[in-house]
């Protein structure tokens, strides 16, 4: 399989360790971007993040590890999905992802807009029981259509929801009365930002959201889920986020107690007004595979 040499891949690693063959993980890029509601640019952001990744460390201090030479980590070419319907886009996404872990990849997607999820998560739903969808958002993602497009952005975990009961959703501050009357009636384990801020301190909101998963976690970050404050471009920027280091505590908790499986990070909308979002999103990811693996 054809993968990114050292200069244009992530993290910027020599073949030896790049190589598809010897890479235990790999970089699948989905920069589709065909329902913006706000901001533009996520299909940009495979791109920028791999662009930044550069100025990552590849020792990672708090695991005392170099996991991309350890692990190997295989860049794929970012293949266009301009033209393609969300539908179709959505269907070549899960045959990719499919092919990928059955050779054994742990699979980390770099979006583009949120919708390219379901095709990953279908692609895993496949492969693994007891799998829970673990979402990191500013917004639920549930509405059953959203301007008219049931493959849009917005209607994501939806359509998620429809495959896969075991969804636990973190850092939501923002949604319609039509999801919260769902989440309420389905009994879906939303975790919201003001019941993150108001708990008491000696309560870890991060052990209830771990204690929620199933066995084997899926991980949908959408960058809107931290604060503006870190990262600002993005599409829909919503006050009121996550923090940095709450936010790896989260994983890095899951990481010990549960299985992840593979992950994606989109709605990354680089700005050249902001582009330490991109190294931010860069580290992000990076940080997740030291606690994955
Ligand atoms: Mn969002």
């Amino acid at each position: 399989m054809k993968t990114l040499p050292q200069k244009t891949n992530f993290l910027g690693i020599e073949k030896e360790f790049s190589l598809y063959e010897n890479s235990e993980i790999v970089i699948y890029s989905a920069p589709l971007e065909n329902s913006v509601s706000y901001g533009s640019g996520t299909k940009n952001g495979p791109r920028e993040i791999i662009k930044a990744s550069h100025y990552v460390e590849f020792y990672d201090e708090e695991t005392n590890c170099e996991l991309c030479f350890e692990k190997g980590i295989a860049t794929l070419p970012i293949k266009s999905l301009d033209k393609l319907k969300s539908k179709t886009a959505i269907n070549k996404i899960e045959k990719d992802v499919t092919n990928l872990i059955a050779d054994e990849k742990f699979v980390v997607m770099l979006g583009g807009e949120h919708t390219v999820t379901l095709g990953s998560v279908l692609a895993h739903h496949k492969k693994y029981n007891n799998l829970s969808v673990l979402q990191i958002d500013a917004h639920s993602d549930l509405r059953n259509s959203y301007e008219g497009n049931k493959y849009s952005h917005a209607s994501v975990m939806r359509r998620v929801y429809e495959v896969n009961k075991n969804i636990v959703q973190v850092g939501i501050r923002a949604q319609c009365k039509e999801e919260a009357d769902l989440i309420k009636s389905e009994n879906i384990k939303t975790f919201y930002m003001r019941d993150i801020r108001s708990e008491k301190s000696n309560v870890k909101w991060q052990k209830n959201v771990v204690e929620s998963l199933t066995e084997n976690v899926y991980i949908t970050f959408d960058i809107d889920g931290l604060d503006p404050s870190i990262v600002p471009a993005t599409g829909t920027p919503e006050p009121g986020g996550l923090f940095w280091d709450e936010t790896l505590d989260l994983i890095k908790m899951v990481g010990k107690k549960k299985n992840i499986v593979g992950f994606d990070l989109v709605e990354l909308a680089p700005s050249k007004y902001y582009e330490s979002s991109n190294f931010i999103a860069a580290k992000l990811v990076y940080k997740i595979l030291n606690y994955a693996l």
